[in-house]
């Protein structure tokens, strides 16, 4: 990181690392190249700043690079329910059959590679609430896509998809990771550790391993073990199979559970508890958070609050700091 980075510039800065829509996160950039002190020792981050500029204005106008012209769909996904989660892997693993099986929506499906040609987004249920699932083009040397590390930005952690029968596969992740490497995404293997990245560009996406097409084997567990230790990986890892649906079930649990989910159901007075659509927040996140959801205003202008379930007594009176828990419901006060 450059010296002497005005107070101005880390705030943008900061604002920019905080939100994950793509229009805020545009304004963000705009405000960062403003603020930022124009001398040799910033050179490199205002063009980092400047090229993100001109990828995320054209990935928000559609896939105007592809040198298709103007209109394409939207290279940029705007983030939706309680996460949203980026379905990479090598060509023909099975990630559009996957995305399909999870979230029902219709995508490209077909026993040749590279079907799936832009970033598509649906909804798969857990219990309550909504994940999001965004199906993405091959990671592979042969079919460079050069908006993906731009589309990753607004992703919570990624789903790496594999064919355990394919003989290519151990190759293939390797090459997945490399390439992401090279533009500053890393597929993480821990999902607790907070990362403290200087790189405000830097992606890091926790990373859930799902060996797909686990009917055509005999033994998925045991394959998916040796797979692990020939690869030297550590990723969380689910024998599935999008063809059949088995595993499917454990992945809805997972994310809920290492994404540290928080649902809250919000009430007003003297009405009960709208227990049809909660907010959600992760651990540790607070009613000043819950606020914001509910509307930008409202995280300054409400005095207290009042919560019911595990984060404290029924009914006692909080303050904007206080922490809540999965299932509390919520009352502001403005
Ligand atoms: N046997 C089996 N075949 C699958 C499974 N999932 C996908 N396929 C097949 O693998 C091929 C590639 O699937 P696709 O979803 O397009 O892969 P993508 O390129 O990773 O998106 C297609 O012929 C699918 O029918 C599975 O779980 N089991
Ligand atoms: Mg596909």
């Amino acid at each position: 990181m450059p010296a002497n980075l005005s107070p101005e510039y880390k705030a943008a800065e900061a604002a920019f690392r905080k939100t994950r829509d793509p229009r805020e996160r545009l304004e963000c950039l705009k405000e960062m190249l403003r603020t930022i002190p124009k001398h040799k020792g910033t050179e490199r981050l205002q063009a980092d700043i400047k090229g993100r500029i001109k990828e995320l204005t054209e990935d928000l106008e559609g896939g105007v690079r592809k040198g298709g012209g103007h209109g394409g769909p939207s290279l940029v996904v705007r983030p939706e329910g309680a996460a949203q989660l980026a379905i990479l892997g090598p060509p023909n693993a099975g990630k559009s059959s996957l995305f399909a099986r999870l979230t029902g929506v219709h995508a490209r499906v077909a026993p040749y590679p590279f079907t799936t040609q832009f970033p598509e987004p649906g909804m798969m249920s857990h219990e309550d609430i909504h994940f999001q699932l965004v199906d993405f083009p091959a990671v592979s040397p042969e079919h460079p896509v050069p908006w993906l590390a731009g589309s990753l930005q607004t992703a919570d952690a990624a789903l790496l998809v594999i064919d355990l029968n394919d003989p290519a596969c151990l190759d293939q992740v390797q090459a997945v990771r490399s390439i992401l490497g090279a533009k500053r995404v890393t597929l993480a293997e821990d999902w607790k550790a907070a990362i403290d990245d200087e790189d405000p560009f830097s992606v890091n996406l926790p990373t859930l391993l799902l060996a797909n097409k686990a009917d055509l084997e005999a033994d998925p567990e045991a394959e998916l073990l040796t797979f692990d230790e020939l690869a030297g990986l550590r990723f969380p890892a689910m024998a599935v199979s999008a063809e059949t649906g088995f595993g499917l079930d454990g992945v809805g649990p997972f994310l809920f559970e290492n994404l540290g989910i928080v649902r809250i159901y919000t009430k007003t007075p003297g009405h009960a508890a709208d227990k049809a659509r909660p907010f959600t927040i992760r651990k540790g996140q607070t009613v000043s958070d819950v606020a914001r959801l509910i509307h930008k205003d409202l995280q300054q202008s409400f005095k207290y609050a009042r919560v019911w379930g595990a984060s404290g007594f029924d009914g006692q009176h909080v303050g904007h700091e206080h922490a809540l828990s999965d299932g509390d419901i919520l009352e502001l006060h403005a």
